[in-house]
């Protein structure tokens, strides 16, 4: 189980006060299916994926993409029990989306991506840490009901 101290948890908070989730939704899941094009194959029903303009410029990319994040605040409120907060997703994942938890690890990665681009003067190494910290237990979270 991750633990979060007091710091982390203010360098997590901090900057995520400030993150447009529907723009930097859109942008994280865009770039995990431009960088990673395996990651494609479950959004077959978003229609036109066939370059990095039309990942970055399609509406259901878009739409997706501020759902993740959203769901990605509600981990943020439970930061002391991560697991709880994403069991539903876990099984729904595994059981109905068949998504490899693979790649949770790689969204998480692209999320601190675009954190540190967005927000390249604050994001000090401590906040990097603090946040590579929470990606990957929303990964483990994610990952736990997995069989
Ligand atoms: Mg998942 C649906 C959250 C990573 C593929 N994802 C969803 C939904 C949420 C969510 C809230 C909607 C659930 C519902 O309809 O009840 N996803 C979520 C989080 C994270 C994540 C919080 C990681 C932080 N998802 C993720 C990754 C993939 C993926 C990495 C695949 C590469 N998600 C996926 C698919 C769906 C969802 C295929 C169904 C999309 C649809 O058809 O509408």
């Amino acid at each position: 189980m991750v633990h979060f101290t007091a710091e982390e948890k203010a360098a997590i908070t901090g900057l995520w006060g400030k993150v447009n989730v529907e723009e930097a939704g859109g942008e994280v899941l865009g770039r995990l299916l431009v960088i990673y094009p395996r990651t494609q194959r479950f959004f077959d029903s978003f229609g036109n994926l066939s370059s990095a303009s039309a990942i970055m410029g399609n509406p259901k990319v878009k739409a997706h993409g501020k759902k993740v994040l959203t769901s990605f605040r509600e981990g943020i409120k439970n930061l002391d029990n991560l697991k709880c907060a994403f069991a539903k997703l876990s099984e729904l994942h595994c059981d109905k989306l068949h998504v490899d938890p693979e790649n949770f690890r790689l969204l998480g990665n692209v999320i601190v991506i675009v954190l540190a681009t967005h927000f390249r003067r604050e994001f000090t190494p401590d906040i990097q840490a603090a946040w590579q910290k929470l990606v990957s237990g929303v990964a483990a979270a994610l990952a736990h009901k997995y069989h």
